[in-house]
């Protein structure tokens, strides 16, 4: 279904792209939506991408080293039986090019590329009352305009780099790992400085010492992290995936974080030291992320997370050779899993190598970039040929408020949200009618295995425009009162973990200077989301006002 070109009198939008849905985003969450809505629903349906290609997240973060902490089994869609039989992942933790083949596959599949355009940049988008559409524009100008407005623009796609003075001064190359050149960056004989020791940078680092003549990393907060184990998946476990594919799905719909594994139900003080120390130590060589479900209460009661973060520090004091090093890279600040927990391959082994230095940032805090490379605090100058910022994104809302968004009034997302993000529901925000918002602030998103949620909230919206047109309704905006009882709510499921004792987490927006601090991602599990978004429906929309 393609769009029509036609007049549109509002906001002078002659020549606009008439549509009935307009999707802003290629990755996981545009493609199924635009198949959901263009292919289930007839819609009229087009989706706006910035890149030249599919992926989202998998386009844009080509650092070395990147690859998915969800095991590859899981990171996948799974409205598609076919689908799942068909594609074969090669390894227990998909790599950045396998899953960028997987989500081009996807779309030549479900024939999705005829319906997306790329380089097209969304700029700004108006809601336009009277006509009761959205007025959309791309950087180069380009106009459309539809009944519904569907974000699909990834919770961490807006770069955070640092504003550190003197970078426009660097006489070397910088990159940000979230904007890696396609053509990749050669570090062979280079002198090369790190900054940021997240999931991104805990992954990168090994992988660039081992072409580096020398790497600098520069650790703010020491992390924890967790082996991936990471290996060729055995064709039996391939097969095993196939065969169970109902149950992975069943298991991953019903757990809290939308992974294909169970939470241990046994509190880590109903065990003895020893058979802790036995339990964590099988974790940690079985790898992964499934090290957090060990016991129940490692995100809800302080003294149990204790346990597993002296495990943790542990094994770092047992890898890493210097003790100095040893030292600076335990003094981890936070308890486990209050940040998002990486997981690695090689990490701290890499600072046992001969051409790998770590700065303390926190002691000696970055003051400015020289022509030479960084200068710290003390004096110190580090000399630099290459800098990778691994630096992290301005999460969930960054993405939103990079676009000129305006709702009824011609009240901006921007002003909306001057005090933190509001929602109901993570899916739709006061004043901003048809527009609903995959993965946004107030969902439960990056504390999940994020297809699980994109498959819920694509296939909610979906559901929710089939019934507005089967019911002759126009307008689906939500209250006030339901947002402002649904970030009451997120609070409150935030303040029932552990999570918010990382005060400097990008959950909580702490990592982007000026930004409000509010718990953005809802904390209270992704089986019990599924059931409120239910209930809503069941309830006829409630909190929602629907106008005919
Ligand atoms: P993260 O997790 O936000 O990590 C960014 C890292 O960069 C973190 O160590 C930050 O330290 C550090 N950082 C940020 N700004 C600075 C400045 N100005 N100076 C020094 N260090 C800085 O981003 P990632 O890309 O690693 O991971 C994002 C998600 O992608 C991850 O959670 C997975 O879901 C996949 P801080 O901790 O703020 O002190």
């Amino acid at each position: 279904m393609s769009a029509t070109t036609a007049p549109a009198s509002a906001h002078g939008a002659t020549d606009a792209h008439v549509l009935d849905a307009l999707i802003i985003g290629a990755g996981f969450s545009g493609l199924y939506q635009l198949h959901a809505l263009r292919d289930r629903l007839g819609l009229s349906a087009q989706v706006l991408e910035a890149g030249d290609g599919v992926g989202g997240t998998w386009y844009w973060n080509r650092y070395p080293g990147a690859r998915c902490d969800s095991e590859s089994h899981s990171y996948a869609y799974y409205f598609s039986d076919e689908l799942v039989q068909e594609w074969t992942w090669s390894e227990r933790y998909p790599g950045q090019a396998e899953i960028l083949r997987y989500l081009n596959h996807v779309a030549d599949r479900f024939d999705l590329k005829r319906d997306i355009r790329f380089g097209a940049r969304v700029t700004e988008a108006h809601y336009d009352a009277a006509a009761n559409r959205w007025h959309v524009r791309t950087e180069a100008g380009e106009r459309y305009t539809a009944t519904y407005l569907i974000t699909a623009v990834g919770c961490l796609s807006a770069a955070n780099i640092p504003q550190i003075p003197g970078l426009d001064s660097f006489a070397g190359q910088w990159y940000h790992t979230g904007q890696w050149p396609h053509e990749g960056v050669d570090f062979t004989g280079k002198r090369v400085g790190m900054v940021g020791t997240g999931s991104t940078g805990i992954q990168a680092a090994p992988v660039i010492a081992d072409s580096a003549a020398h790497l600098t990393v520069f650790q703010r907060t020491a992390n924890y992290s967790i082996p991936a184990r990471n290996a060729p998946l055995a064709e039996e476990f391939k097969h095993w995936a196939k065969q169970n594919a109902s149950e992975i799905k069943r298991t991953m719909r019903s757990t809290p974080n939308g992974h294909p594994f169970v939470i241990a139900d046994r509190s880590a003080h109903d065990v003895s030291e020893a058979e802790r120390r036995a339990i964590y130590e099988a974790a940690w060589e079985k790898g992964g992320l499934q090290f957090r479900a060990s016991f129940r209460d490692l995100l809800q009661d302080k003294a149990a997370n204790d346990t597993a973060a002296a495990f943790l520090r542990s094994k770092i004091g047992e890898i890493v050779k210097d003790p100095a090093t040893a030292a600076k890279l335990a003094a981890i600040d936070h308890p486990f899993a209050t940040k998002r927990p990486p997981i690695d391959t090689g990490y701290f082994e890499t600072f046992n190598r001969d051409n790998v230095a770590l700065v303390d940032v926190r002691a000696t805090p970055i003051e400015r970039v020289t022509p030479a490379g960084i200068q710290t605090r003390d004096g110190t100058e580090y000399p630099l040929d290459i800098i990778v910022f691994a630096t992290g994104f301005d999460a969930m809302t960054g993405p939103l408020l990079k676009m000129d968004i305006r709702g009824r009034d011609d009240v901006s997302l921007r002003d909306a949200w001057q005090a933190g993000p509001r929602t109901y529901l993570g899916l739709q925000v006061p004043g901003f009618p048809n527009l609903f918002t995959i993965t946004g602030p107030g969902s439960p998103s990056v504390l999940c295995n994020m297809p699980v949620p994109i498959e819920h909230h694509v296939e909610w919206i979906a559901d929710c425009i089939r019934t507005m047109r089967e019911n002759g309704i126009a307008r689906i905006e939500a209250k006030p009162e339901a947002a402002e009882k649904w970030v009451e709510h997120v609070n409150d499921a935030a303040n029932a973990t552990l999570l918010p004792q990382a005060g400097h987490s990008w959950y909580l927006g702490a990592n982007v200077p000026g930004k409000p601090r509010v718990f953005m991602p809802y904390a209270g599990g992704m089986a019990r989301y599924r059931d409120i978004c239910a209930d809503v429906v069941a309830r006829n929309y409630e909190g929602f006002s629907l106008t005919r």
